[in-house]
């Protein structure tokens, strides 16, 4: 039984991107492994957050966990700040990253750019924390979207680089990144990933998004003058966007995609995306509306925690042990 980890950043309403990239492959996992499904809000703070909607987006964020399909009795589902040993080992996994190979990084390259002058120090230091979520549960596999590969490397680096020194603590974890959608582009600049803090409202999908304003999203999602529906990702990233989100939903390899809309154009093409979306979502809202107000999340959450920490804390103590932090 191979050990699961992934979290996602409470820092907005999810995007499609999220879920074919990441929520949607968590399922397969959950029946045959040990699976630990985090919501991370230490890192969600990394930029600023107004405090209610953090507190409003963590549970919002646990209710579409479930509603995907995860099932508490075979998940473990936490939420990061209330299980201590993930600062913890944030902390000594700082001590041992090198500045440099942090500034190398391309989110936080991204994502610092924004900031002017004012670059929280915990942009730099993210991936050392993720490293810690990801290796206090031993984790052999990690399934993220393709945009998470640079991070997942250093992960695997800091993993070696604390073993060689401290001894044998660590399993080192391996990524895995889903099919077709393992990268969902923003709607309105396709060469630049869909994410949940972007502020044009029409680049994303929203997995609570009505069915009108996908429709509108999806019929507005910038495309070329080509008309013919043709995967090209560096001459039309557009269309290639949306095929890619048409195979990651379907399962069609990009040829039948081709084949199927040959000389059909793309306002035909745009129409079935959006009902395909629009199918995917459904499900998903209507068990999220059934469980964001009822007190068997904060059960769920509750006992997420005190298993997390369980496994959590055992790790913690090996590496208090290897690097003479401990006392007794
Ligand atoms: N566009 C995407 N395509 C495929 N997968 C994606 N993921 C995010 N965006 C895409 C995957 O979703 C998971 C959760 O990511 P996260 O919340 O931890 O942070 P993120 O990658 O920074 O996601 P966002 O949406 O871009 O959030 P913000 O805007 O707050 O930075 C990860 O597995 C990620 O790969």
């Amino acid at each position: 039984m191979a050990v699961i980890f992934s979290g996602i950043q409470p820092s907005g309403e999810l995007t499609l991107g999220n879920y074919l990239g990441a929520l949607r492959n968590f399922l397969d996992y959950q029946d045959d492994n040990e699976c630990y499904y985090c919501i991370v809000n230490q890192h969600a703070i990394t930029v600023p957050q107004d405090p209610k909607e953090l507190f409003e987006n963590t549970r919002k964020l646990a209710a579409l966990y479930l509603a995907v399909g995860l099932d508490p009795k075979k998940v473990t589902l936490f939420v990061q700040s209330e299980v201590p040993e993930h600062a913890k080992l944030g902390w000594v996994m700082n001590t041992i990253s090198y500045v440099g190979e942090l500034e190398r990084m391309t989110q936080y390259k991204d994502k610092s750019q924004k900031r002017g002058d004012s670059i929280p120090a915990g942009l730099l230091t993210y991936p050392p924390l993720m490293a810690a979520d990801i290796l206090l549960y031993q984790t052999n596999y990690v399934p993220v979207g393709e945009d998470q590969r640079q991070h997942m490397e250093l992960t695997r680096d800091l993993a070696q680089r604390f073993n060689r020194v401290y001894g044998e603590v660590f399993t080192i974890p391996e990524i895995k990144t889903g099919i077709g959608g393992a990268r969902v582009m923003s709607l309105q600049e396709p060469t630049k990933k869909m994410s949940k803090s972007d502020d044009n409202q029409l680049a994303t999908i929203r997995l609570l998004d009505d069915e009108k304003t996908i429709v509108k999203k999806i019929k507005r999602a910038q495309t070329d003058s080509d008309n013919s529906v043709h995967y090209d990702k560096e001459n039309k990233p557009g269309i290639s966007n949306l095929m890619g989100i048409y195979a990651a939903i379907t399962k069609t390899p990009y040829e039948t995609i081709e084949s199927e809309y040959a000389g059909k154009g793309y306002g035909v093409f745009k129409k079935d995306v959006a009902d395909l979306i629009v199918g995917a979502l459904v499900p998903i809202q209507t068990r999220y509306n059934e469980l964001i107000n009822s007190p068997e999340l904060d059960t769920i959450l509750d006992e997420g925690a005190a298993k997390a920490h369980e496994k959590a804390a055992k790790t913690y103590r090996q590496v208090e042990l290897a690097m003479g932090l401990h006392r007794k």
